[in-house]
């Protein structure tokens, strides 16, 4: 029987030679570009297949030595990111709250480019709670994760700008969830003297308010502005524990 190393390389194989792939014919050699997305370089059984970061991440700009003097990473296995994922977001686009799974040291650095967005933490609702909260009237709807009941309600909200980065570690990485809402425009409450500024749909406060840099942006949200998306990019950036190189997964397939 394969093993899921074995099935997972096979299972790629069976739609990896498009009718157009260029190749002597007869050789038995075939070409094809972009093999590998990123996520798929982690094999199931959370297995990265080793290949160079490239030079826009190592040296202009240095993201990852940048990450590594942060010291976020000093417990993971290699001490800094060995794995970037790129996301372009379009306004209107988000991504469900999710956990990252168990393939990752539990830290993630998540790079944000192009425009904001505000990313939502969530916690998992207590047993039988899901429904009273439903009842109530929660702004946002209820969804699940692997059948667990997830609470509408933000536990921690974080405006992330053009060129910042969030770390996320601990218990909001192991327990919690985190997401971006699928929205064109952020829409605030005038800030109170005393109080952050909050959202004004889910009326969750902006934890990260007094971190903010751009001043221009902070006076629209204190006076009550819309703010709308424009594209962002995001580089996840993660440490896997397991690396392999390619090479050697595939000789150890060979000699089973
Ligand atoms: O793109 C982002 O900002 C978040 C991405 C994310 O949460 C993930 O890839 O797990």
């Amino acid at each position: 029987m394969a093993s899921s190393s074995q099935a997972w390389i096979e299972s790629i194989a069976k739609h990896a030679i498009p009718p157009n792939a260029s190749f002597p014919e007869g050789t038995g050699v075939y070409y094809i570009p972009n093999f590998v997305t990123v996520r798929g370089e982690i094999t199931p059984k959370n297995v990265l297949l080793a290949r160079e970061l490239p030079a826009f991440v190592t040296s202009y700009p240095d993201i990852i030595s940048r990450l590594k003097a942060t010291e976020a990473f000093e417990g993971s296995p290699h001490g800094q990111p060995n794995h970037i994922i790129m996301n372009e977001y379009l306004p209107g686009q988000g991504i469900m709250p999710h956990e990252d799974g168990p393939a990752y040291h539990p830290v993630v650095a998540t790079i944000s480019l192009g425009g904001h967005a505000l990313f939502h933490y969530f916690r998992y609702s207590p047993e039988g709670e899901g429904d009273a909260e439903d009842a109530e009237g929660a702004k946002e709807p209820s969804t699940s994760n692997h059948g667990r009941r997830i609470d509408p309600r933000p536990v921690l909200t974080v405006l992330l700008e053009p060129r910042s980065v969030v770390i996320t570690t601990g218990t909001l990485y192991k327990t919690h969830l985190h997401g971006i809402r699928d929205i064109t425009e952020d829409l605030f409450a005038p800030a109170k003297s005393d109080s952050k500024p909050r959202l004004h749909d889910l009326d969750v406060q902006l934890d990260n308010w007094e971190l903010l840099a751009d001043d221009d942006l902070k006076k629209a949200i204190s006076e009550g502005k819309t703010i709308p998306r424009t594209t962002r990019y995001s580089l996840t950036c993660r440490d896997v524990a397991r690396v392999a190189s390619a090479g050697k997964l595939l000789g150890g397939l060979s000699k089973r």
